[in-house]
């Protein structure tokens, strides 16, 4: 039995020693190095191989070495094969440190500030308190949980949107189309954490970002696919929002001369919010190749029918 994986070589080889000491019994190899194909019953990828079927015919679960699953073209793993995404402690750790940091930086105007020092101004702006700044959340999963977990600490008035009703201590929860034009003029600081899918693709567009009040500010760590850009640049540009932060674009990296590289009130990071952690991931992973064996659901297992 083997267990193949296929994305990042070097983390391929942290995960093969984690493998190697956890559960010595699994065979573990690294894509393009598969032995004995027929051996392969479970698949890690970022993105499966086009000819999954034929190569891997004994592939019994196909795991994504991500908490995404987009980048998956689903019609190519045949409908009975699982497909698992990554749901796992290190991954929400990054995303709740990136996320954090990058409201904190919203709210104490670091932006402004480092634009005042390239031109060598010493401007004092008002502090507003946490508790009167409202932050909202497009996404209420693993992540966007999390995230707004933490910045109830900080007193900031959360809210949060999801597909079904949510229930969430402290978080004003918003369900379904009707109810994003309140919870978007509600919002300050909009935060995207939905997956990408045929009903999210572009949501974050001229109309949906016009809903938030004037001087809002958009982080986008979703993924680019959310996002309308030409929007964006239009809205910052009538000064509607007053900054983004985006860690994913589309195409990814932009090309060199996009606007948007070198908008004032854009901060770019090359898809880093947050990764999956081998150490902590392989234990998931192993847990839920325990549960398969059993019969039992599996942690992460994606509804195909909702592409996410
Ligand atoms: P989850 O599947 O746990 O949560 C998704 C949330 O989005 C749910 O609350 C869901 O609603 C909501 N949702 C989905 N579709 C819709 C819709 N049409 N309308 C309204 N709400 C919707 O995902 P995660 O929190 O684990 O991850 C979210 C995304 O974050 C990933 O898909 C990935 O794209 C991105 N990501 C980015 C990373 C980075 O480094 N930039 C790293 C990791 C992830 P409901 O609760 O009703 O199901
Ligand atoms: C993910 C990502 O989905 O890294 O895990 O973006």
């Amino acid at each position: 039995m083997t267990f193949l994986y296929k994305a990042d070589p070097s983390r391929g080889q942290q995960w093969a020693k984690l493998f190697a000491e956890r559960a010595p019994e699994v065979g573990f190899r690294v894509w393009p190095d598969l032995g004995d194909a027929r051996e392969v019953r479970y698949l890690a990828a970022w993105a499966p191989p086009e000819d999954l079927h034929t190569l891997l015919p004994n592939v019994e679960v196909v795991f994504s070495t991500g908490a995404g699953i987009d980048q998956f073209d689903l019609s190519l793993v045949p409908p009975h094969i699982p497909v698992v995404r990554m749901v796992e402690p290190g991954i929400v750790e990054g995303m709740v440190e990136y996320v954090t940091q990058a409201v904190l930086s919203l709210h104490r105007d670091i932006f402004t500030y480092g634009r005042q020092q390239a031109a060598h101004e010493w401007g004092p702006l008002p502090v507003l308190s946490a508790s009167e700044r409202r932050v909202g959340v497009l996404g209420l999963g693993m992540l966007g949980q999390a995230v707004l977990e933490r910045l109830k600490l900080f007193n900031f008035r959360c809210a949060g949107w999801s597909r079904t009703p949510r229930d969430i201590d402290g978080v004003e929860c918003f369900a379904g189309h009707e109810a994003l034009a309140p919870f978007l003029a509600r919002t300050d600081v909009l935060i995207c954490l939905l997956p990408l899918t045929s009903a999210t693709r572009g949501i974050l567009d001229k109309r949906l970002l016009s809903g938030l009040p004037r001087g809002a500010a958009l982080i986008n760590v979703g993924r680019g696919g959310h996002l309308n850009q030409e929007d964006l640049l239009d809205l910052l540009h009538s000064g509607h929002l007053s900054q983004a932060i985006l860690d994913v674009t589309d195409p990814e990296p932009l090309p060199p001369t996009h606007p948007l590289w070198t908008h004032p009130c854009v901060r770019i990071t090359p898809h880093i919010a947050s990764a999956t952690r081998p150490d902590t991931a392989v234990e998931v992973v192993l847990e839920n190749l325990r549960r398969h064996r059993e019969g039992r659901p599996m942690i992460g297992q994606i509804d195909r029918g909702q592409g996410y």
